[in-house]
């Protein structure tokens, strides 16, 4: 298990490679994958039981589900930083026949994802299929974990979903909204507001837990091990996760502009001065 500041210095470099990425094919989405960067690291390298050596079934495994599929240049990183292949082909993102898309998916046989995710909304009914899945192959230990945009959860079959699940007691689910408050045309209050989103989850049976700084590791790691506790009692668990979008490049914090903007070559070595070096550029 990594110690608190191996992630911090994981979560710097997987920042670095995010802005890279996305310069480098000059279109993406570095706003939610900077805020939550700190969280796929924490999960991939402190909380998950997860195999390099994949298999689609994941079969005595914990598993992920990224919702908000245009995130993947985070997760791209960290399966590439947590030895699914090689960091070098992180500079093929969202290039012609590369395997890393600018969304997911599963015709590219990128090693670490087994659905296709893009299309908002989708990931939690996924998940919960996998996570009965697991339950009817009494695989007792294993978690499936997903994790959702705020902006993404006003589709209407995350709500379906989500009443589905304490229902079946799906007590082997620990979900996360990446809480930023912002989607891509401004604020999620004044686009379309969740109005009490934590009494809603609880009122539809979710053992909900709140971490008010998404971007803090302590804070983040801790929320994780304390949501694996919660496992196993009967409800799905939730995580609220109140993240900065853009988080680590000062200029790209809390502006929705930068959910889906690449940054020019000025704007991208101002962000790398700001990010250090800590495993080595790819
Ligand atoms: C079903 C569907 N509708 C619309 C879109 C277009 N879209 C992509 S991202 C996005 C905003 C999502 O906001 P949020 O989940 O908060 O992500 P963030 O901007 O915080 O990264 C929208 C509307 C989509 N990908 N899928
Ligand atoms: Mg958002």
């Amino acid at each position: 298990m990594a110690s608190v500041e191996e992630l911090k210095n994981i979560a710097s470099q997987v920042r670095r490679d995010i802005i890279r990425m996305v310069n480098g094919a000059n279109s993406g989405h570095p706003g939610g994958s900077l805020g939550c960067t700190d969280f796929m690291v924490a999960l991939y390298f402190n909380q998950m039981n997860h195999n390099k050596n994949f298999t689609m079934d994941g079969l005595g495994e914990d598993l992920f589900f990224l919702s908000n599929g245009h995130i993947c240049p985070v997760w791209y990183s960290v399966l590439a930083h947590s030895g699914y292949y090689e960091t070098s082909e992180l500079a093929t993102f969202r290039k012609l026949n590369s395997r890393m898309q600018g969304h997911p998916a599963t015709a590219e046989h990128l090693p670490g994802i087994r659905c296709a995710a893009g299309s908002l909304g989708q990931g939690l009914s996924v998940a919960i299929g996998a996570a009965l899945a697991k339950k009817l192959n009494k695989e007792d230990k294993s978690i499936v974990y997903t994790l959702h945009g705020d902006g993404e959860f006003q589709e209407g079959q995350i709500w379906e979903a989500l009443m589905f699940a304490p229902h079946h007691k799906v007590d082997n689910i620990i979900s996360t909204i990446d809480y930023n408050n912002k989607q891509i045309d401004g604020d999620v209050d004044k686009v379309l507001s969740h109005r009490d989103l934590k009494a809603k989850l609880r009122e539809f049976g979710w053992d909900v837990i709140e971490v008010l700084d998404g971007n803090n590791m302590e804070a983040v790691t801790a929320a994780l091990a304390d949501a694996k506790s919660r496992t196993g009692k009967g409800v799905p668990v939730f995580i609220m996760m109140h993240t900065v979008m853009g988080k680590g490049v000062d200029f790209m914090e809390n502006q929705h502009q930068w959910h889906g903007t690449a940054p020019n070559a000025e704007q991208t070595a101002a962000a790398l001065a700001q990010l250090p070096e800590t495993l080595g550029d790819y």
